[in-house]
């Protein structure tokens, strides 16, 4: 069904200020990932807040849709979404990557309330989340898994690996998502191991591909949509490549490889703050 556009203001507001918040743990923990978390962050709040089947309360419940961060450096943005659904208190969010924290860079899932699985070495979350997805269909309980990868993820050889063994699994429960930034640590994707034509390649490996901007609500919604809708045992693996922006919403980060990790001071944090204000409006007028 398509978004109102009630849902839709709802979603840019939230996605506003879960960005602000992933700064502000980057300015407490005196830097993190801020390109890749920004880049993400349409796609954990449409997820979060829209589609999975979650209970901050009892984060352990048996029934609960997973997400898998295959591209776990972002912990700096994921932490801030959790702690603002109530998963724990915000303020711990203060000592993050500190010493004596019990977040990590990298958050472990068995230290941070809400995280499903503990990722950060990259290639690894893909089969994970497939391992989750043959649980869920054998032990009949049905719940969803999301994996999201990050585009220079992409170059590790095991994500081909767990690709292939979800479609020969006809893994319909399981949607993949490439945060396609065209970014990595050390570059352009295309410049340092090219990953395109990516749609042909996923498609050979057997999946349903669709391109589209991972920063349209619209466009994600009616993507996972027909994810959803997909039949086991009839249907192929859904694999969504998002066009996204790296540094999204911060003017001086957009597309800037320099911004795959930084830190904040009180002068460009003012200027990212703003940065972020026009976005909202941006967004909220062309609605
Ligand atoms: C196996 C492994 N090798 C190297 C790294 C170091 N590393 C952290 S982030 C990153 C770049 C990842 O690029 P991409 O997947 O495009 O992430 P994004 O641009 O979305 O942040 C690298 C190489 C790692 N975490 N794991």
């Amino acid at each position: 069904m398509p978004l109102t556009k009630d849902e839709k203001r709802r979603l840019e507001e939230t996605a506003n200020r879960l960005r602000r918040l992933c700064l502000k743990t980057v300015v407490w923990a005196h830097s993190g990932h801020i390109g890749g978390s920004l880049s993400a962050m349409d796609i954990l709040t449409i997820l979060y807040h829209k589609y999975m089947k979650i209970d901050p309360k009892n984060p352990q419940w048996e029934d609960r849709d997973r997400l898998v961060i295959s591209k776990g450096h972002i912990g700096v943005g994921h932490a801030p979404v959790l702690a603002d659904l109530g998963y724990f208190d915000m303020e711990l969010l203060k000592d993050f990557n500190l010493t004596g924290s019990s977040f990590g860079i990298h958050l472990d899932s068995n230290k941070v309330p809400g995280v499903d699985c503990s990722t950060g070495s990259l290639g690894h979350g893909l089969s994970m989340a497939a391992g989750l997805t043959l649980a869920s269909r054998l032990s009949g309980r049905n719940y969803r898994v999301y994996c999201i990868l990050g585009d220079g993820e992409l170059n590790e050889g095991s994500v081909w690996e767990a690709a292939m063994a979800i479609a020969q699994y006809k893994l319909t429960g399981l949607i993949t998502f490439v945060d396609h930034n065209r970014f990595m640590m050390d570059g352009a994707v295309e410049e340092v191991m090219g990953i395109e034509p990516l749609e042909d390649k996923w498609r050979s490996f057997g999946f349903e591909t669709r391109r589209i901007n991972g920063h349209s609500f619209d466009e994600l919604a009616d993507a996972i949509d027909g994810g959803l809708a997909a039949k086991p045992e009839t249907a192929k693996p859904v694999c969504i490549i998002c066009e996204t922006v790296k540094g999204c919403g911060i003017n001086f980060m957009e597309d800037n490889r320099h911004w795959h990790y930084g830190a904040l001071n009180d002068e460009n944090m003012a200027a990212a703050e703003k940065s972020l204000d026009a976005q909202l409006a941006k967004r909220l007028e062309a609605l």
